[in-house]
């Protein structure tokens, strides 16, 4: 069921490789990405992280079908953080590809690069400039995609990055953490220091920002009031997976990947940023911390406030298509 082909080759366009981890969030985040006319993206690459990786590979497919983007090359991460998540949240996302829209959704199986996802995202960066990379996972692929590289950085016009945890509490607990991390943060907490020492403009959009908007059945009930639109109707079935499926030690899902997507449309007094001089810790009880640190710190540009109205209206409103 084609929702609307968004596909044109205009310079003018913001070329954008996404890439994602697979969670409810994350498909919730490239149906929004999709919905934006002024993107133009070049690829979609997998992080085998907060998912598991063919059910993320499904997804992905599916949706880019679903918006007759079957022009886009997915690639498949092979690369795996220090610290896994755990098992029942990576098998979460496993219900949106069985809700009865996702399962009667054909999709190309054709359009899985044979280049790994860092593979992909370099041979992305040599053919574009002022690209920007949207990251809703762990930070892997694009770090070892660099190391590789080194002069694509100069390709790269920011990094919107959803992770960290800056003057808030984290979300990881786990037996040999202090919960000062968040777990996008946490899983390679090796790779997020090394993102963070780039050099590359980092926009980081952490839990400081996300902490504002929990999944709420007020915005649920008027995207529901709104479902004769085919993308409204399905991102309230993704939300719903989302409200009693949480196990372990969290009750809250938030919409932490879908604001930073919503970054590369509300640049302005929505989603505002502040310098702030930040490290990440690498080893335990604070692994995957994002702190800040005057002295040796990097420079990266932290979200603090956000108009969270502006933001829900924005998404109510791509998601009438
Ligand atoms: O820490 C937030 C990141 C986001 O990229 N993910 C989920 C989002 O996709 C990890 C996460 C934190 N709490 C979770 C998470 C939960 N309760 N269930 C699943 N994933
Ligand atoms: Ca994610």
């Amino acid at each position: 069921m084609p929702i609307k082909n968004q596909h044109n080759s205009s310079t003018e366009k913001q070329k954008v490789i996404f890439d994602h981890d697979g969670g409810v969030d994350d498909l919730l985040s490239l149906i929004l990405l999709l919905t934006m006319d002024h993107i133009d993206l070049l690829a979609v690459t997998i992080t085998p992280a907060d998912c598991y990786l063919s059910d993320a590979t499904t997804s992905t497919l599916k949706i880019l079908s679903m918006f007759n983007r079957t022009d886009v090359p997915v690639g498949k991460g092979i690369l795996h953080g220090e610290n896994a998540f755990p098992a029942d949240w990576r098998a979460q996302p496993k219900i949106c590809n069985v809700l009865p829209d996702m399962l009667a959704q054909s999709f190309d199986q054709n359009q899985v690069s044979e280049l790994s996802a860092d593979e992909l995202i370099n041979a992305c960066l040599s053919n574009a400039e002022n690209v920007s990379v949207l990251m809703t996972g762990p930070s892997t692929n694009l770090v070892a995609a660099l190391e590789k590289q080194p002069q694509l950085k100069a390709k790269i016009k920011d990094v919107i990055w959803m992770g960290g945890a800056v003057d808030v509490a984290g979300n990881v607990a786990m037996y040999n953490h202090d919960k000062s991390a968040e777990w996008n943060a946490y899983w390679d907490p090796v790779a997020s220091q090394k993102l963070f020492a780039s050099g590359l403009v980092v926009k980081l959009i952490g839990l400081d920002a996300t902490n504002c908007l929990p999944v709420n059945i007020d915005f649920l009930s008027q995207l529901a009031e709104q479902k004769q639109y085919p993308i409204s109707n399905i991102a309230c079935q993704f939300w719903a997976t989302t409200i009693n499926t949480i196990p372990s030690y969290e009750f809250t899902y938030f919409m932490w990947d879908v604001l930073a997507t919503c970054v590369l449309a509300l640049q302005g007094d929505e989603i505002e940023f502040q310098p702030v001089k930040l490290n990440v810790a690498t080893s335990e009880p604070n692994a995957g911390q994002t702190y800040r640190d005057p002295e040796q710190g990097f420079d990266i540009d932290v979200a603090f406030n956000v108009d969270k109205d502006a933001v829900l209206n924005y998404i109510l409103k791509q998601f009438r298509c």
